[in-house]
């Protein structure tokens, strides 16, 4: 699909700029306005823009109206033309299916090529992040936003093909962008699933900085990793999915490794895999991806030993989730088969009988004695899925540490020196609603508040900064600011984690239920959180007694409390802390470490632990230079060409599009750099064509005073010129386009004059 180049004034005339006798007329032709040939060139364009809309909101003839907006959105989507921008910010439309505009002919059309001179595309955002960094020696960060299943994962791909393909290489570079490119698979596997909201959702958060060298080539990347949702490990609601991983090895597996590990080609056999009833998915081949993992784990540096070291413990968590208890509700427990055990001790290298014994009883220390005490069924099934979590949770952490060695930049010549600048890529689980939400969903709730804090302060105050810089005054647009979420869940001593963590550390009576109550006590009242319980003493019908429900900046979300504590606390009895700390597992020993035995310290929580790791996510992002992607989903069916308006309108609103429009606008729609403004249009003022010799801002005055702009319509920063309307730079790009039709047509008739 052509994008349309020219753009036409709303009311569909050609402004030009007048004449020396003040009358319109084609720049350096004869053809009057509204001849034959430029009435046809209008109406040609004039439909496409009707077909296509406009591929910035900033142009939006009605840029205050919702409606139009998503008309747009809309028009656009219809056709296949999923990213628009609204300025600088690129708003994407999950297509749901494979579109032709990611191929290396197209990543060739946005290289180096100029912001608003082609048609709106990741690659160009990507490619101007990267030309900034290159020109202005400043670290980049692209900032990807939006609900589950809106397509951050994917963008972030592309913006990372995008520069394997186009940025220059040598050998080395090649298996640097070879990993970074791998890297992608193997932590989808690990750290991605099925939910109800997508087929491959992630179930942890990631930023990942490129590094580039001077010339401008990626010579290394750095992984951070975001809470993992463990949980899953041992429990999948109804419809969806643990890890892919373990789907990818029972599918794809070969004979021989299967029988190594004990494993049987069937998920059903496997009880942490038949919670969500739902073992195949149909946009997924586990087969095949099982071959693009493994594949890619070799890449990444793998040898063949650590691959298997890997998989056993992946078979192990399978093999523990299958370990029945025997014994009454309240007598002790015992384990009813010795068949897991048995793999168990040979796959994680630990003795068979010290585990079966830690698996049903708990170590106590007293007095400074040790004693060993039963555990009764549900507290030894607690126990060992405790152990599953921890097993996988912390094999997580060191693949994406094992990644990041592989991914380090090494500079033999200088070996101190650091990498000249980087790209950060964030991409986080999205904003997430489902029917039952529990520990999980509030964490990465949270995380979606606090990126979208920092989009409202990032483009107010870039934008605000711009105009001071400039020497131009503005005037500010009202935000819905949703710092006030951000406070009610952080805020010391009296936000949502102060209150679990006071619980969690609270000998004694401490349980969800309290913690229920102790938020209550102290947040009742507040404008964004809710119980059941109602002012005056009655109860709200439509919520249960163990919930309290958020009004978050993307919707009201209830969460059911149950499991708070235990999830924050994270504990593994210490008797199995030991078991796994004696494993001859190679990756089981960076992951079990004995000083841990001996750390008298209260390890933090989870929350506190993922909260100050989000400040300082925070602070890396706010160190660097944003470009932001906004995503939007366009249905819950996750199909193609289905526009659910409702949806949409709803994401328009909450990810504060139009308010994002509006601060564009209320200031100037327009900015550019005086020497691009003068490069671009110079040949429509004879002062300024062929070339300026001039100070630049002379020459840009001198050009629009020649276009007729008139004063309210523009004003002239320290280096850049602003157009408050968009209209005023429409004239002017429809001049260029009569101007270059108009040396066509004259080009034409000496041609026909040869002939
Ligand atoms: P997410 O990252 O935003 O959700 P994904 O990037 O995983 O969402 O996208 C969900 C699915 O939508 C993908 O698996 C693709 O099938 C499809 N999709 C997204 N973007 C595109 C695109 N540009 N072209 C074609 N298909 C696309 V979550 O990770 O759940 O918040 O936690
Ligand atoms: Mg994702």
């Amino acid at each position: 699909m052509m994008e349309l180049k020219i753009q036409l004034v709303p009311t569909g005339e050609i402004i030009l700029p007048p004449g020396r006798n003040g009358e319109s007329h084609c720049h350096n032709c004869s053809k009057a306005v509204g001849s034959e040939g430029v009435r046809v060139m209008m109406e040609s364009a004039l439909t496409a823009r009707d077909r296509v809309g406009v591929q910035d909101f900033v142009l939006l003839e009605n840029h205050t109206s919702e409606a139009a907006f998503i008309e747009n959105l809309r028009k656009r989507f219809k056709e296949n033309l999923i990213y628009t921008y609204i300025g600088s910010v690129l708003v994407s439309v999950n297509p749901y299916k494979e579109l032709e505009i990611y191929t290396k002919q197209h990543m060739e059309r946005y290289r180096g090529v100029n912001f608003y001179e082609v048609s709106p595309h990741i690659y160009a955002v990507s490619d101007n992040a990267y030309r900034s960094m290159r020109t202005e020696r400043r670290d980049q960060c692209i900032l990807i936003s939006g609900e589950s299943g809106a397509g951050k994962t994917e963008a972030s791909k592309k913006i990372l093909q995008y520069y394997a393909v186009t940025c220059p290489a040598s050998d080395k570079v090649q298996t640097i962008k070879d990993r970074l490119l791998q890297s992608n698979p193997v932590l989808e596997a690990f750290g991605n699933a099925k939910t109800l909201r997508n087929d491959n959702s992630s179930r942890f958060g990631k930023y990942m900085d490129i590094q580039f060298d001077f010339k401008g080539a990626p010579v290394g990347g750095h992984i951070l990793n975001y809470l993992l949702e463990k949980s899953r490990v041992v429990h999948q609601n109804h419809g969806e999915r643990n890890f892919h991983i373990f789907y990818q090895l029972i599918e794809g597996g070969e004979e021989d490794l299967l029988r190594r590990l004990g494993l049987e080609r069937n998920p059903q056999q496997y009880q942490y895999l038949v919670k969500g009833n739902c073992p195949k998915v149909s946009s997924i081949n586990d087969r095949s991806d099982w071959k693009v993992v493994r594949k890619a784990l070799t890449v990444i540096g793998f040898n063949d030993d650590e691959v298997e070291e890997l998989l056993n413990i992946i078979a192990s968590v399978l093999h523990l989730g299958n370990i029945q208890f025997g014994g009454e509700e309240s007598g002790h427990a015992y384990i009813m088969a010795d068949t897991q055990i048995k793999y168990l001790a040979r796959l994680l290298g630990v003795d068979g009988s010290v585990l079966k014994e830690a698996l049903v009883n708990k170590k106590i220390i007293a007095k400074g004695e040790e004693l060993m005490s039963p555990l009764n069924l549900e507290q030894a099934a607690y126990a060992r899925d405790a152990l599953s979590k921890a097993v996988y949770g912390r094999t997580f952490s060191w693949l994406v540490n094992k990644i990041n060695i592989s991914l380090a930049f090494k500079d033999e010549v200088y070996p101190t020196s650091k990498s000249a600048s980087v790209i950060g890529l964030l991409d986080i689980y999205g904003f997430e609603v489902f029917q039952h939400n529990s520990f999980e969903q509030f964490c990465i709730n949270y995380c979606n508040e606090k990126l979208q804090q920092l989009f409202i302060e990032l483009t107010l105050k870039s934008e605000q900064e711009e105009y001071e810089s400039e020497g131009i005054t503005w005037e500010p647009v009202q935000y819905f600011n949703n710092k006030i979420i951000c406070d009610l869940v952080e805020e010391k001593f009296k936000g949502i984690i102060s209150i679990l963590d006071e619980e969690c550390l609270r000998p004694g009576d401490a349980s969800d239920i309290t913690f229920l109550e102790k938020l209550e006590d102290t947040l009742g009242g507040h404008a964004h959180f809710v119980t059941h319980k109602l002012a005056d003493g009655k109860t709200r019908k439509a919520m249960g007694r163990e919930e309290f429900r958020l009004l978050h900046y993307a919707g009201e979300v209830n969460y059911n409390v149950t499991g708070f504590l235990d999830k924050n606390n994270d504990l593994l009895f210490r008797n199995l802390k030991e078991v796994m700390c004696q494993s001859e597992n190679k990756i089981l020993t960076h992951c079990f470490e004995r000083e841990e035995l001996t750390d008298k310290k209260r390890p933090e929580t989870a929350v506190t632990q993922f909260k100050n790791s989000l400040a300082k996510l925070m602070e890396i992002l706010m160190s660097k230079e944003p470009s932001y992607i906004r995503c939007i989903k366009p249905n819950d069916a996750k199909q193609a060409g289905r526009f659910d308006e409702v949806l949409i309108r709803h994401q328009v609103k909450y990810l504060g599009l139009m308010e994002n429009l509006r601060v564009r606008r209320a200031g100037f729609a327009y900015r550019r750099r005086y020497e691009t403004f003068l490069q671009r249009y110079k040949s429509l003022c004879p002062e300024t064509w062929p070339n300026w010799q001039g100070r630049l801002a002379d020459g840009v005055s001198t050009l629009v005073k020649h276009l007729g702009y008139k004063p309210e319509e523009y004003k002239l920063g320290r280096s850049k010129i602003f157009i408050r309307f968009p209209k005023t730079l429409f004239a002017t790009e429809d001049a260029l386009e009569v101007r270059k039709h108009s040396l066509a047509t004259k080009l034409q008739a000496s041609w026909r004059g040869y002939s």
